[in-house]
């Protein structure tokens, strides 16, 4: 067993629809446990140094563009195999293969806005927590 953590972002299409409180109770029933979080509107810079690696991607402009458009949530996720397993429950990156049940099928608009982001491997999730919380910001829990 090895508890590792990972991070989400409810995307602005997410929480447009007011669907913050169900997504995190869908992690919370998961068995996650959230470390950290905080609303933010991010700025045209943060959304272009988050998704960096895609910056020659045809899909580029219009994903900082979606990101930028509205508030956001991020958060620091804690659970047994959190990478994966908040993989499994966001589901397919285009929501039109996302299996029934997954946070993708349920709160999708496209494949743009998709309504949450969650890190791909343990060295994606060290790069983005560091990239949106301080260590002070990050509270694991002693109970
Ligand atoms: P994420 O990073 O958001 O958790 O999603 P992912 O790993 O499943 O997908 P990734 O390949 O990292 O792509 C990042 C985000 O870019 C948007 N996208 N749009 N063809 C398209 O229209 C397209 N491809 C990707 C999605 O918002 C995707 O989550
Ligand atoms: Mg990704």
């Amino acid at each position: 067993m090895t508890i590792e953590r990972t991070f989400s972002i409810v995307k602005p299409n997410a929480v447009a629809k007011n669907v913050i409180g169900a997504i995190f109770n869908r992690f919370e029933t998961a068995g996650f446990k959230i470390i950290a979080t905080k609303m933010l509107h991010l700025t045209k810079e943060q959304a272009e140094g988050f998704y960096a690696e895609h910056k020659d991607r045809p899909f580029f402009n219009g994903l900082v563009e979606f990101m930028t458009s509205g508030p956001v949530v991020v958060s620091v996720l804690e659970g047994e195999n959190a990478v994966q397993r908040h993989r499994d429950l966001m589901g397919a990156t285009n929501p039109s293969n996302a299996l029934a049940g997954t946070l993708r099928a349920d709160y999708a608009d496209s494949f743009t806005e998709n309504a949450t982001h969650g890190s791909d491997s343990t060295d994606s999730a060290a790069r983005e927590i560091t990239y949106f919380f301080g260590e002070g910001e990050i509270c694991p829990r002693t109970r």
